[in-house]
């Protein structure tokens, strides 16, 4: 059935949990890998060049040339925004499809996948993954985490998409939202509503001077949970504090470009930092509208509580994220986004209910990459996971 992704170390599908954590297939010694590129291939009407190039990229904005439009879904990760390539590396888009096709790998994260569309369906994923798998283990890693849409060999979690409408009339419009039944659409805006700025007292933007106690409360918080990124406080500062944009004219709260929104939440007295909750803004072309070309869609990004966080029982924690989510989604609201999305995954189901996420239809599912461990526990919830 999956003829490319039954030859990889990765759990075969209904194998069921292994008795013991641990690889799939032992690291490679450095000579063992080869050291030459994958040979690319005639691909019908197409000639792929014969040399891989690796690429720059760069943290830019949110521009997207236009030819690049429609040809990939999403432009950016869950992590890193928006990315642009720099100029004097690359002259055209269009050579960069052909040539290259799109494959990037930092370090130990697997970004994205991407294939023009008129070379889908011809198994050149494979060779893409084939080759980023052999340029990652020569660097020495036999282990990587993805994420994908699709159903591959062998999620260890699956995720949904949540969405929070903002700009209702505008979802209405490009029929990303519906009016349900028994709804007018004045009601649905008035649903919707949100205050005209955050309510928890002491809440801010971040800064790089909050690196060192959110890196502390990131640790700390993220051991609720089974399967989560190390962070030191160099890639904490990238996940928070990357992409800055400029202040609009005239608006405060738009900000050109900017790709991750952060606020903490920090005790008058004390300082201290009891909180903080992240976004980060990921647009989507619009197809054929009259009207709208652009739909801004912010994800939620890390968040972290100490208030409940530690006691058995939610409650306290589930009161906090409500209004620290809620702060969320009241600056994104502020900074013009048209939707606020959220998965089916950490503390989500604590809040994701009460400030009126609606149950999208896309599911994100998270691999492993030569690693078997048992599936992850769904979130808490009865109706978290499907
Ligand atoms: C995918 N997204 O199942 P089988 S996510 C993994 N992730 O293989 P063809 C995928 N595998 O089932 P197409 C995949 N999509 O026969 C397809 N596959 O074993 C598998 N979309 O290849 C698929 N980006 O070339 C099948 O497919 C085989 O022409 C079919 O190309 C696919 O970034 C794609 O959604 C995604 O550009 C490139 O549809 C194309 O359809 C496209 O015939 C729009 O391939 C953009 C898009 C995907 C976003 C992402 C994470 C990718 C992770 C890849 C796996 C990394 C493994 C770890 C490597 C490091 C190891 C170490 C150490
Ligand atoms: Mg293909």
């Amino acid at each position: 059935e999956h003829k490319f992704w039954s030859t990889q170390p990765v759990p075969q599908l209904g194998e069921g949990p292994p008795e013991e954590d641990g690889y799939i297939e032992p690291s490679k010694p450095a000579d063992e890998i080869s050291p030459t590129p994958l040979r690319l291939r005639k691909c019908t009407n197409y000639y792929l060049s014969t040399t891989w190039k690796t690429v720059t990229l760069r943290f830019v904005s949110n521009t997207v040339p236009n030819s690049y439009n429609g040809h990939y879904k999403f432009l950016a990760t869950e992590r890193n925004g928006t990315l642009e390539y720099e100029s004097n590396r690359i002259k055209n888009w269009s050579d960069l499809y052909l040539e290259y096709l799109c494959f990037y790998a930092f370090g130990k994260k697997i970004n994205y996948l991407c294939v023009h569309k008129k070379l889908r369906s011809k198994r050149l994923a494979p060779l893409l993954i084939k080759e980023v798998t052999r340029q990652i283990h020569l660097k020495g890693i036999f282990q990587a985490i993805y994420t994908a849409g699709v159903v591959v060999p062998t999620p260890v979690s699956t995720t949904q998409y949540q969405h929070r409408n903002l700009n209702v009339t505008k979802l209405i419009d490009i029929q990303f939202s519906f009016v349900p039944r028994n709804m007018t659409l004045a009601r649905m805006i008035r649903l919707n509503q949100l205050p005209n700025k955050p309510q928890l007292p002491g809440i801010r933007e971040m800064t790089e001077k909050d690196i060192p106690q959110v890196t502390e409360l990131y640790a700390r918080y993220m051991e609720r949970f089974d399967m989560v990124p190390v962070m030191d406080a160099q890639e904490i500062k990238h996940q928070f504090l990357s992409g800055a944009g400029k202040a609009g004219t005239g608006d405060k709260w738009r900000r050109e470009g900017q790709v991750v929104w952060a606020y903490v939440v920090e005790d008058q007295d004390t300082h201290k930092i009891s909180d903080y909750m992240s976004f980060y803004s990921l647009p989507s072309t619009v197809i054929n509208h009259p009207k709208h070309g652009v739909l801004e869609a912010a994800y939620l990004h890390y968040y972290a509580s100490d208030t409940g966080a530690n006691a058995d029982e939610d409650s306290t924690l589930k009161e906090r994220l409500q209004h620290l989510i809620g702060d969320a989604l009241i600056v994104a609201n502020n900074a013009k986004f048209d939707v606020f999305n959220a998965l089916t995954m950490m503390d989500n189901s604590l809040f994701l209910k009460e400030l009126r996420f609606a149950v999208g239809n896309g599911f994100l599912n998270f691999y492993l990459y030569n690693w078997r461990t048992a599936p992850l526990a769904g979130m808490k919830e009865e109706n978290g996971v499907p």
